[in-house]
């Protein structure tokens, strides 16, 4: 069976001591996992967290998000050295918080578009440096998944068939797939046929609705995506991520300007009945 989570974007735009807070709120709620977003090592409480997660028996996920001033395939080399370096400290801050899957588009700067396709010379900086830190993070009973983005956030990833080459490219046990159903509704052809290609690469899925709302409330189909995470055999995590107005600056980052749901804890215990109900359902 798979393990769900919650994104802590949904209620903050940073980790800090004071979102470490939310970690009880989203036990009660009856995940069994938490998403944190590790965008600043400097805030990230390792102490009080450890405790939070003790207590809670959740599991972390740390997720990561490059910009543009640590960006793996920006044409200064000083900058790329920074993206690598701090998806390497990224992973020591969650094998120390004791996780094991580190989520996210770790390849580009989010919202870096640059009015053309990814060219040769930036894949091949990327494939380096996504090499040496998948070997980093597997020293470390860590693994990496790469998200593929929409079009409007990113030119170098978008869909699954390009993150199917990237994994090829590293070739590394500790580097695979991280898909969002959001991204995937604006990209792929086919929601389940995508989840089939990616098969066993695939290693941690984003449960977004069409609209970032409650899952289950939009136009995602949810039964074929199910279908097919049945048929890759999938048992990993299923994790609601969303954003709210009232988070400003990842509302901003994201481009969410309206409420899209209640509330953002309806949106997550809502959601969870439904990812809860739709596994009961297809993947036993
Ligand atoms: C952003 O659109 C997203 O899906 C996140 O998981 C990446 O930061
Ligand atoms: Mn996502």
């Amino acid at each position: 069976m798979p393990k769900y989570g919650v994104n802590l974007l949904l209620w903050a735009d940073k980790f800090d001591r004071e979102s470490v807070d939310l970690i009880p709120k989203v036990a009660e709620m009856g995940f069994d996992g938490v998403e944190i977003p590790i965008f600043d090592h400097e805030t990230v409480d390792i102490r009080h967290t450890k405790a939070a997660l003790r207590d809670t028996n959740l599991h972390p996920i740390g997720c990561a998000i490059m910009t543009h001033d640590r960006n793996p395939i920006h044409e200064d080399a000083a900058i790329r050295e920074i993206g690598k370096n701090y998806l390497k400290h990224s992973i020591d801050v969650l094998a120390e918080l004791g996780g094991d899957t580190l989520v996210g588009p770790v390849y580009s700067a989010v919202g870096a578009l640059v009015g053309r396709g990814r060219n040769q010379q930036e894949w091949d900086w990327c494939v380096d440096i996504l090499g040496e830190v998948a070997d980093f993070a597997g020293q470390r009973g860590v693994t990496v998944a790469m998200e593929p983005l929409n079009r409007f956030e990113t030119y170098f990833l978008n869909i699954v068939a390009d993150a199917i080459k990237l994994s090829s490219a590293v070739n590394s046990p500790f580097f695979k797939i991280h898909l969002d159903t959001f991204h995937m509704n604006i990209e792929e052809k086919n929601l389940a046929q995508a989840i089939t290609n990616a098969g066993t690469l695939l290693h941690h899925l984003h449960a977004c609705e069409n609209d970032r709302g409650t899952p289950g409330t939009g136009l995602v189909d949810w039964e074929e995506v199910f279908n097919a995470l049945a048929r890759v055999n999938y048992d990993r995590w299923l994790v609601i991520e969303s954003f709210t107005p009232a988070v400003k600056e990842i509302a901003a980052a994201t481009a969410i300007w309206r409420d899209i749901a209640p509330s953002a804890e309806i949106l997550a215990t809502e959601g969870l009945a439904f990812l809860k109900r739709m596994s009961a359902k297809h993947l036993q």
